[in-house]
């Protein structure tokens, strides 16, 4: 995953497909003069189908794709031969997305399970052939049912969930470093600040296979919830996030005050953010002499009392295991 994998917000448009024509058909065969009617129907439109997946975490393939559109049904023929069934046409998205009307922008339905299925357009049914209208009257009836057209729909969706875990921190603090860590994504890291413009999502994995994921986000400055720096912005994506993890770096120039800033930015932006699980990283450890170190751990102790909290380094890997058991055991309570 590299810079700007998040998309998390898409509009689609999809079409489901058109029936097919009934036939009109008269049954001709030699020595038979009057057959009868024999054209069969049309075969339904493609249904349009959205289907949870496990694998997914962003929407981020739409990104290139907006239009889906399912295959049209054949037209009956002879025989009473029905038309083929158009194709049904699936479109994987991830748990958690929420499904609107882009239109009414009413709620249609939320995918909560891998593999579930919906069909958010119906493919249009094929029509009748000839040979259903005959009647003692009409023998011979000369019209079939046209197939009925498929239908158009926009969609929006809105990925709910996105990750377990969600880095909270000043610019420079050493986020994207640990989420380059802890996970496989790339993000591009710098000594400037917001060097992250979009948040990064990883997987981080787990003992046993497991896994969770992972955002980093850009670094949020005081007055963020009024709108400095970009953080009013990602803000919002935080309150997706089951844990917070803040992280601060070593150098510092204030524990208290930095931590201080950070959690009244997410309580002016929203006072549910308080109801989240937090966790505290001092983050880039490697600055420090075993005796600064003491100090710090004695300083966290003291503040976060009942924070979990640990002092970590992304780049000399010190207590990066540590870190993932305790997020992993903050996930499980
Ligand atoms: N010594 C040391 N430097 C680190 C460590 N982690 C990050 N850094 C450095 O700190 C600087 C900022 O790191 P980033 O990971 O880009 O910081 P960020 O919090 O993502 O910054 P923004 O995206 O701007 O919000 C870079 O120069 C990193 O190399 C660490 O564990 N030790
Ligand atoms: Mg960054």
């Amino acid at each position: 995953m590299t810079e700007g994998n998040f998309v998390d917000y898409v509009k689609l448009y999809v079409s489901s497909g058109n029936g097919g024509k009934g036939s009109i058909h008269l049954h001709r065969e030699k020595y038979i003069t009057k057959g009868g009617p024999d054209g069969g129907d049309g075969g339904r439109g493609g249904h349009v189908i959205l289907r949870g997946n496990s694998q997914l975490w962003t929407l981020y393939t739409f990104k290139f794709k907006k239009h889906f559109s399912a295959g049209h049904g054949g037209d009956g023929s002879k025989n009473r031969s029905s038309g083929a069934q158009g194709e049904d046409i699936y479109i994987d998205i991830p748990m958690g997305t929420v499904v609107r009307s882009t239109e009414t922008n009413e709620i249609l339905f939320e995918i909560t399970e891998d593999n579930q299925e919906v069909i958010i357009q119906e493919g249009g049914l094929g029509g009748r052939g000839n040979w259903h209208f005959k009647s003692s009257t009409r023998q011979t009836p000369r019209y079939a049912q046209p197939g009925i057209e498929g239908k158009t729909f926009q969609i929006t969706l809105e990925l709910k969930v996105l990750a377990d875990v969600g880095l909270v921190g000043f610019p420079n603090a050493g986020k994207s470093t640990l989420l380059a860590a802890l996970t496989s994504a790339k993000p591009k890291i710098a000594d400037y600040e917001f060097t992250t413009l979009k948040p990064n999502l990883g997987i981080v994995e787990y003992r046993d296979f497991q896994s969770f994921v992972m955002a980093d986000i850009p670094g949020i400055i005081e007055g963020a919830a009024e709108g400095k720096g970009l953080g009013h912005y990602f803000l919002r994506h935080i309150e997706r996030n089951s844990i917070l993890l803040f992280v601060i770096p070593a150098d510092t120039k204030n524990l208290k005050k930095e931590f201080d800033i950070l959690q009244k930015e997410l309580i002016k932006y929203n006072p549910e953010l308080l109801d989240k699980q937090f966790m505290v990283v001092l983050s880039k450890a490697d600055l420090l002499d075993d005796e600064l170190k003491e100090e710090y751990a004695k300083e966290m102790k003291t503040l976060f009392k009942e924070i979990p909290h640990l002092i970590i380094s992304s780049a000399t890997q010190y207590h990066l295991m540590e870190l993932k058991d305790a997020l992993w055991k903050l996930l499980n309570t």
